[in-house]
């Protein structure tokens, strides 16, 4: 790292003492960029690129107050940090989980902009959320919250400022009463202010799928790349919120399984993987207790590991971590290695500490592919749902399908080609960096000092 990068880096440290994830991110992303940056330093500084990439636009942060259905008051914490609009509105999900912090929503924010410029699509970065979790919550209680959420968040958001959308905790019922509440408020039809939303008020179809059905068409490009193809591979995965779900599903459709899956309470191994009707059961299950996989086993009759994850196990030929931050840390990460699976796909957002993706790039034999590219098609088929709405239009499932394997495709090329250009060889890590830093520095340098 050159004196610029260096001086940045010790900035945003400095800036950001109790910000770990944030400082995570931004360290992760500024090693993949050391060879473009110091090739085009003065240029860079001079515009001090790196500066006002780690410095999000605004962040707001609200109270939330709300009642529960016994008529107790609860206050909670909201978010929306807006963090980068070099490119277009802000667009990013929103997080309702018991763990949320403003640093969650920083390191969020910061992989959106790199993620969002990689789709070749003019959407910036955000990300939102709130410490409250719908876990256990009644639909009126989620209704409340939601409705007082909106109260304080709607003007900061727009068609063309600020597009939210779901993420962890936040699905399609969310969406509803967050948009319900927004056109209340406002007295305007303007569903183009959230994206996510169910197909009856202006949501794509695919979109709850999207994340995971990119996630594989990513993978069948990598898979490509080794001359192998997707068809009866199987695959273990972490997660089975919307974006495990779309992974069991895509890759049945095409002729894999996913035969192992984890939640929170511990991993399935079904070695028939999750197809057919069994993809219809694990939505119910979800639905009713979000906790719990073990219900999968005791109905289709097969092993369930308690307290444990997956990563590790050897009868498998892909890992696709698709659970939430840090989920696979070093000591997995050698299981990984050990296990010689050869393909570690990650889903969720930086679903790898740093010492474990480090300890696995270095690794011979296993080829590593990162979540800001790989789950790119979320946020890609949300920018369809923008365009749709801007054209009072819809497309067919088919029409959105190829369209998100499209923008996979020129995803996972533009980062083979920039790691490439970079004098990096075949590195996805390093390429999707690159490549998605590219066009967001560009943007910046042409719109000046702002
Ligand atoms: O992490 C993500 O890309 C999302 N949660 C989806 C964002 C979006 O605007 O669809």
């Amino acid at each position: 790292m050159n004196a610029y990068m260096q001086r940045v880096l010790d900035e945003v440290k400095a800036r950001n003492p109790h910000e770990k994830l944030f400082l995570q991110t931004v360290e992760e992303v500024f090693d993949s960029l050391v060879p473009i940056v110091e090739k085009h330093s003065d240029q860079y500084e001079k515009y001090a690129v790196l500066e006002r990439m780690c410095e999000p636009d605004r962040q707001i942060q609200f109270r939330v107050t709300w009642v529960d259905d016994a008529g107790k008051p609860h206050v909670n914490r909201g978010f929306r940090v807006q963090f980068n609009s070099a490119i277009g509105p802000y667009k990013g999900g929103l997080r309702f989980a018991s763990d949320v912090t403003l640093d969650t929503m920083k390191f969020l924010g910061f992989e959106q902009t790199f993620k969002n410029s990689l789709t070749s699509l003019p959407i910036g970065g955000g990300k939102g959320g709130s410490d409250f979790s719908p876990i256990g919550k009644s639909d009126m209680e989620v209704m409340r919250f939601c409705q007082a959420f909106m109260t304080e968040l709607w003007r900061h958001i727009g068609p063309d400022v600020d597009v939210p959308a779901g993420d962890i905790g936040v699905g399609g019922r969310e969406i509803g009463f967050l948009y319900g509440q927004y056109k209340r408020i406002k007295a305007v039809w303007e569903n183009g202010v959230l994206t996510g939303k169910g197909f009856s008020y202006g949501g794509s179809l695919i979109r709850p799928e999207a994340t995971g059905y990119g996630a594989v068409y990513y993978l069948q490009e990598v898979l490509k790349h080794e001359g192998e193809s997707i068809e009866g591979k199987r695959i273990a995965i972490s997660g089975y919120g919307n974006v495990g779900w779309g992974i069991m599903k895509k890759a049945a459709q095409l002729g894999a399984k996913v035969t192992y899956f984890a939640g929170p309470d511990g991993y399935i191994h079904d070695p028939d993987g999750v197809v057919g009707e069994k993809l219809d059961f694990i939505l119910e299950m979800r639905a009713k207790d979000p906790m719990h996989c073990k219900p999968y086993a005791d109905k289709y009759g097969v092993e369930f590991v308690p307290g444990t994850k997956c990563w590790g196990v050897k009868d498998v030929d892909i890992y696709m971590p698709a659970a939430t931050q840090n989920d696979v840390n070093l000591d997995w990460a050698k299981k990984i290695a050990e296990s010689g699976v050869k393909y570690y796909i990650e889903v969720a957002n930086m679903p790898t500490t740093n010492e474990a993706l480090t300890f696995l790039r270095g690794q011979k034999h296993i080829i590593v592919a990162p979540s800001k590219a790989v789950n790119a098609g979320g946020v890609a088929t949300s920018a369809f749902e923008m365009s749709q709405n801007s054209m009072r239009y819809n497309w067919t499932a088919e029409e959105v399908d190829e369209k998100l394997h499209h923008v996979m495709t020129n995803i996972y090329n533009a980062s083979v080609e920039a790691a490439e250009k970079a004098g990096l060889g075949y590195d996805l890590v390093a390429g999707g960096n690159i490549a998605g830093f590219l066009r967001v520095a560009d943007a910046m340098m042409a719109q000046g000092l702002v």
